[in-house]
């Protein structure tokens, strides 16, 4: 069987409103399982092409292919179960632990919710909580931490069986110790899937297969992390500061 996840933009110009471009001619290959990684300055155009990959919004000129398929003929359905995320705010609802992590995957049983929590490195804390899964979150999970949050919107991703995989890295501070363990989850979650990651720590993207560096909506590089280093350009600039 054929590995799907293959992710194609070409030629991808768009703007959220008439006359003030974001993105201009975006060419991007992602093969299945590739992690292609995007870096920038604020505004540069990162959220957007994430934003266009998951069809919130449609494009102008270019057009994006899944797996050889025109986005604009995938059903948004079959189009959300094809790409997991785990953006910079992170969505819970008031519910259980158990229904937030199974959300998107409502025939997930029992033990793949365990399983997943697991790979986000999640499970310990949510044992601690007083009525472990069963424990009902307040509204947007105000009653759990910051980093608690992220991971189990990271769980959610985990359990989903989707072959695309976005990361928005949150920028917020987590603490180094929640920070290692939201890594390592990160790291099991991208196995076997093609994922886009927009990171600020340039230390995340350094093993990605593929980097591009974006400024004013434009591929300005692209290339490994050495390669990119050698060039001696943005990249290098961004990442010796
Ligand atoms: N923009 C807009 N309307 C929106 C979202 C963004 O007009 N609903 C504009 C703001 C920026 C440009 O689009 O000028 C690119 O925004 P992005 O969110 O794509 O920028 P980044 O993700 O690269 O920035 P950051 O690193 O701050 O997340
Ligand atoms: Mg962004």
């Amino acid at each position: 069987r054929r590995i799907k996840g293959e992710v194609v933009l070409k030629d991808v110009t768009f703007g959220y409103v008439p006359g003030k471009t974001v993105l201009k001619r975006i060419n991007v290959t992602a093969k299945p399982g590739q992690k292609i990684a995007f870096v920038g300055s604020t505004g540069a155009g990162k959220t957007t092409i994430t934003n266009l990959i998951n069809r919130f919004y449609e494009i102008e000129e270019g057009e994006i292919y899944i797996d050889g398929i025109n986005i604009r003929r995938i059903k948004k359905d079959s189009l959300r179960s094809n790409i997991a995320m785990v953006l910079q705010d992170t969505h819970l609802f008031s519910g259980t632990v158990r229904e937030n992590i199974r959300y998107g995957r409502l025939d997930a049983t029992d033990e793949e919710v365990v399983a997943a929590a697991k790979i986000a490195c999640a499970h310990s804390f949510i044992e601690r909580l007083p009525e472990g899964y069963d424990t009902v979150l307040e509204g947007d999970g105000a009653n759990l931490s910051q980093g608690e949050r992220q991971l189990l919107n990271i769980a959610r991703a985990a359990i989903s069986k989707a072959p695309i995989l976005i990361l928005d890295e949150a920028t917020s501070s987590v603490d180094t110790r929640t920070e290692k363990y939201i890594e390592r989850g990160m790291d099991r979650l991208m196995k076997n899937r093609t994922t886009f990651v927009i990171a600020h720590r340039l230390s995340t993207v350094r093993n990605a297969d593929l980097i591009i560096v974006l400024e004013h909506g434009e591929i300005i590089e692209q290339g490994t992390h050495e390669e990119l280093l050698d060039l001696g350009g943005r990249y290098y600039q961004l990442y010796t500061g």
